[in-house]
């Protein structure tokens, strides 16, 4: 992320996060984001293949013509390695940028440090009141770090909160977990993230827990492998946390306890 190239006079500005739906603007930057990621980049992808299968046939067809000339023609042999040659370099030439294109340009690091407030994902609340609840959350990004407060509820079968960004397209591969440095009030938190794994339509929630300490400052590493799939609550047998393609992060709570939360995040790193 190009959080850390900020400019540093921003840091001491407030920023509330936009609640899920309320920001006309972001809700189109994410309909082109969906509309690229899964229309028009498999378009592109299908072009680049049916491109090199016609090159491929016309290759094939170069070659023909000249083993046919091989056997029928024999004054016009030297057409054979001169065809198969053209078909060769044509074949290279013209598939090498398509292929290109096709190539794999997604972020490989994910580093948020929330010392930018012009710039950078923007974190939404996605609380119990989706499904009828009244807990309450919300993101807040002061002074360079993420504030996730709120109160949980258990009335009307509620009972979580959460915050999280939804435009995200990282490909974690190589990387371990997650790193986080962060102050609590000792109660225990959700990281989750979201790939393009979808059940019954929806997307899949993977989930680990961290602990906290009331009032200090820790760092806490988060494995990939901890990661369990979950739908609505229920933990689900699959698909294993694919970091190809993380697409969503958040922090949720549901612990049942109905005071106020408050969790710090200083920095989030992939490592
Ligand atoms: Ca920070």
């Amino acid at each position: 992320m190009n959080s850390s190239t900020s400019n540093e006079s921003h840091q001491s500005e407030t920023r509330k996060a936009p609640k899920a739906g309320g920001d006309f603007n972001d809700f189109c930057k994410m309909l082109w984001l969906k509309l690229s990621r899964q229309v028009l980049q498999p378009i592109q992808t299908v072009g680049a293949h049916e491109h090199q299968v016609l090159l491929n046939a016309a290759g094939a067809s170069l070659a023909r013509r000249g083993a046919l000339d091989e056997v029928g023609e024999p004054g016009r042999s030297l057409w054979v390695p001169f065809s198969k040659a053209l078909g060769l370099i044509g074949m290279v030439v013209l598939a090498m940028p398509l292929g290109a294109k096709a190539e794999n340009t997604r972020p490989t690091e994910l580093r948020l440090d929330f010392e930018a407030t012009a710039s950078g994902p923007a974190w939404v609340a996605q609380n119990d009141d989706v499904m009828g609840g009244i807990s309450k959350g919300e993101a807040e990004i002061k002074d360079g770090v993420l504030h996730f407060t709120g109160t949980l509820s258990l009335d009307n079968d509620g009972g979580f909160a959460q915050v999280e960004i939804r435009n995200l397209d990282h490909d974690l591969s190589g990387k371990k977990g997650v790193k986080l440095r962060v102050r609590g009030d000792g109660r225990t938190y959700q990281l989750r993230l979201a790939t393009n794994a979808l059940f019954r339509g929806s997307r899949i929630a993977y989930w680990a827990e961290f602990p906290t300490r009331a009032g200090e400052w820790t760092e806490v590493n988060v494995r990939f492998t901890d990661f369990k799939p979950s739908f609505r609550g229920d933990i689900l047998d699959g698909p294993p946390l694919d970091v190809s393609r993380v697409e969503e992060m958040g922090f949720l709570i549901s612990d049942k306890r109905t005071e106020p939360f408050a969790l710090e995040v200083d920095w989030i790193r992939a490592e």
